[in-house]
């Protein structure tokens, strides 16, 4: 969030006609960085649309143990600027929701803070456990909103494409992830001496 302020700032300083989307979980929400990040683009009025997936836990941590408000969205008052909930399990909600926030920022009217309600279907890595802290029945409920699943009844039912199709999209994305998972560990171990690059301020040239 501070990054996304900052070259926010770095861009209207610039004149540059740009909007720059930030996207984070729910649990981010609760460190210091991010109240900073809001508070700072709020005032300046900078082009950032800030994303909040909210997909309920922290890892293992309940929004509920996380936050003592009920929604993420209404932080947005703290800094006067604008904050919508939005399923985030529908496709085009999300879409509309975004667009106008892209809009506000382009016109110079500031930040806005979306939040996205979903909820996470598999554990937060393949490290975690989520019997632990989780019943399968809540896991199985949640499963019948899923947005890719959802989105693709609403295409196929509309008419606007056939189960075949998007079979294909699938499967053309599948083997793209492979191949740049493929990519990524074939690639060399990055030079030592780029460590900090993009951590400290460096010269232009
Ligand atoms: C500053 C900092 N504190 C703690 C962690 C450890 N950590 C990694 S993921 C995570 C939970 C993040 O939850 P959320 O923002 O809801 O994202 P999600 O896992 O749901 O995508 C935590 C606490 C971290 N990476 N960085
Ligand atoms: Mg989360």
């Amino acid at each position: 969030m501070p990054h996304a302020a900052g070259i926010a700032y770095a861009m209207k300083f610039r004149n540059e006609d740009a909007v720059v989307a930030s996207w984070f979980g729910e649990g981010a929400t609760s460190e210091g960085d991010w109240h900073e990040g809001l508070n700072i683009a709020s005032i300046h009025r900078l082009p950032v649309v800030f994303i909040c997936e909210n997909n309920e836990y922290a890892i293992s941590v309940p929004q509920s143990k996380q936050m003592a408000v009920a929604d993420v969205a209404s932080r947005a008052q703290g800094y006067g600027i604008p904050g919508f909930v939005v399923d985030g399990n529908d496709v085009l909600a999300c879409f509309r929701v975004m667009k106008d926030a892209q809009d506000r920022a382009r016109a110079g009217e500031g930040p806005t803070l979306i939040e996205c309600k979903t909820y996470r279907f598999l554990p937060h890595t393949s490290d975690d456990d989520d019997k632990s802290y989780r019943s399968r029945e809540e896991v199985e409920e949640r499963r019948h909103h899923d947005p890719i699943e959802r989105f693709a009844t609403y295409l196929v039912d509309g008419g606007i494409t056939d189960r075949a199709a998007l079979r294909t999209v699938h499967d053309e994305v599948k083997t793209q992830v492979e191949a740049a998972i493929k990519a990524a560990w074939d690639a060399p171990d990055p030079d030592p001496a780029t460590a900090t690059r993009h951590v400290f301020a460096e010269d232009d040239a």
